[in-house]
């Protein structure tokens, strides 16, 4: 009698397989590059042609015949598993709990909290604007007038309202700036934060809506080192002493000059990794001197005052400062994550 493993045993192996690990295993047992009938498909070649092509025909039927029972087998077994992992994670939401927990603070809330209380301890104020923004305050007073080729960095969102793309849903904090110049004469301190909206395509580092906290300073006398130095005290104020940052000169048509503020990516600790896109830093934010041209929309005297303004992505804080590996989390709304903050 043959030697080889007969039908009922492979499916006797197939059927008793207790888990989808167990049953990947017997797959490349059975089917795989060492498998018994790999083994008899090489030798086909050395047998004689009026047998190669039963026992070809036959080796087919045989590899049909155990991949039908094998997905079945996994189909079995992953339902299973499933419904077990589904029983584990079930909550009764009528359970009466003799002791009610309170719920308390989104993370997202309480970062934002945090970030005004320590601008709030700068000396600055706190203001706030309308999420439902005009072309103007977004773009055009920033110093992006129309067709500005800067105005493709942010992925609009526009209202159905009045003239085409006149309404929007804000990109950034900024159009607060203009709105806090317009309604208070220098010298400002002011930290605008609020909910703002891109066509982004969501990753672990994107999502489509998300906050910013935008800064604004405007004075006499103010320079880049003013500007280099508050960031510095924030970062430690925020991050505690841990956390390194830095200052990349790039480009915002409403500050000149301009630098993207980054921080050292707490996952990889700067060789690089998903969260931060390879590139061992994490970017939190944009920052510069404010534009001449910004001022003067708002008819602030450029010759007497000078100023800086920054926007910050509180999500991104948060991800760092809590050792948060993907945005996402921070809107998926499962509360054994939210419990833990
Ligand atoms: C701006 O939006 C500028 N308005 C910032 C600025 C203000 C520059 C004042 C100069 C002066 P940027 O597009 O780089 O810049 O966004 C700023 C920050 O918002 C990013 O660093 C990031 O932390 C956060 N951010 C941007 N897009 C997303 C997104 N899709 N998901 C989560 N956070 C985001």
């Amino acid at each position: 009698m043959d030697d080889r493993i007969t039908d009922q045993d492979i499916a006797a192996r197939i059927t008793s397989s207790d888990s989808v690990a167990a049953l990947a295993e017997l797959t490349t047992e059975l089917l795989g590059k060492g498998s018994d009938l790999a083994a008899r498909k090489a030798a086909l070649g050395a047998l004689p042609p009026e047998e190669r092509r039963g026992e070809g025909r036959r080796l087919n039927d045989e590899r049909v015949a155990i991949e039908a029972a094998l997905a079945a087998r996994r189909a079995e077994l992953a339902a299973g598993e499933r419904a077990a992992r589904y029983e584990a994670e079930r909550l009764d939401l009528t359970e009466v709990v003799p002791h009610l927990r309170r719920g308390h603070l989104h993370l997202v809330t309480q970062t934002l909290d945090e970030l005004e209380d320590i601008f709030v301890g700068m000396g600055f104020t706190v203001a706030e604007g309308p999420v439902v923004e005009t072309d103007w305050y977004n773009f055009e007073a920033l110093n992006f007038p129309a067709g500005h080729p800067a105005r493709n960095m942010y992925d609009t969102l526009y209202v159905d309202l009045g003239e085409p793309e006149s309404t929007l849903l804000r990109t950034h904090t900024s159009p607060v700036q203009i709105r806090v110049m317009e309604k208070q004469a220098p010298p400002i301190y002011s930290v605008m934060p609020g909910l703002t909206h891109r066509r982004d395509t969501t990753d672990a580092s994107h999502l489509p809506n998300f906050h910013q906290i935008e800064g604004l300073v405007v004075d006499e006398g103010i320079t880049f080192g003013d500007l280099a130095g508050t960031l510095e005290a924030f970062t430690h104020a925020y991050f505690g002493g841990d956390i390194q940052s830095r200052l990349r000169p790039s480009y915002f048509p409403f500050t000149e000059p301009s630098a993207e503020y980054d921080v050292t990516c707490v996952f990889c600790k700067g060789a690089g990794c998903r969260t931060c896109s390879k590139t061992g830093w994490l970017e939190l934010g944009g920052c510069g001197m404010v534009h001449p041209n910004v001022l003067r929309n708002v008819g602030i005297d450029a010759e007497v005052w000078s100023g800086f303004a920054f926007g910050f992505g509180p999500e991104r804080m948060a991800l760092m400062k809590h050792g948060i590996n993907d945005i996402r989390e921070l809107v998926t709304n499962d509360i054994r994550f939210l419990e833990q903050f």
